[in-house]
């Protein structure tokens, strides 16, 4: 089976508030594998085809203006468990409930400016990644740290 991906966005708040490099760094030294990597300002409907399964809440609306606000950093990171162990540095939702050492605990204050997103299943990183990389963007390559990394 293909190895695991994840589709990660630093939003608009996070690239605004100068963060985009210490939220790299976190899967960076993670050990995960980088992917697919741009700076992008996302159309509205690319925004609610990304939240359609939220399309019902009442926050939808102000979800959607908030990730089309600015550019966002869009990345594909790949590697064994890269879908939960990417959940658990990103953090719980709302920032106030995020443990301290994750993105949203360290970095944000509200659930409405919470940074970053993260795919919350493996087949969702699959169909984000499709979503928001066109053909050639994503990028094979072997890290020379893989055999410090797995052994
Ligand atoms: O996966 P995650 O980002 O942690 O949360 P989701 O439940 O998928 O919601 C996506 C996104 O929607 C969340 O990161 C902020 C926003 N949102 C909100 O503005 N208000 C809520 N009550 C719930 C979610
Ligand atoms: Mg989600």
């Amino acid at each position: 089976s293909e190895v695991e991906q994840s589709y990660i966005m630093i939003k608009p708040d996070g690239v605004q508030r100068g963060l985009v490099g210490e939220i790299i760094s976190r899967f960076e030294k993670k050990g995960f594998l980088l992917k697919g990597l741009k700076l992008f300002q996302c159309p509205k409907d690319l925004a609610q085809e990304h939240y359609k399964d939220l399309k019902d809440k009442p926050f939808f609306p102000k979800l959607i203006d908030y990730i089309t606000s600015g550019p966002v950093v869009c990345m594909a990171w790949e590697g064994d468990g890269v879908v939960a162990s990417a959940r658990k540095l990103i953090g719980a939702t709302n920032p106030l409930q995020a443990e301290p050492g994750t993105i949203r605990g360290d970095l944000a204050v509200q659930t409405g400016r919470n940074v970053v997103h993260g795919s919350d299943s493996p087949d969702n990183g699959k169909r984000e990644i499709e979503l928001w990389f066109k053909e050639g963007e994503v990028c094979q390559w072997e890290s020379v740290q893989a055999p410090w990394l797995i052994e």
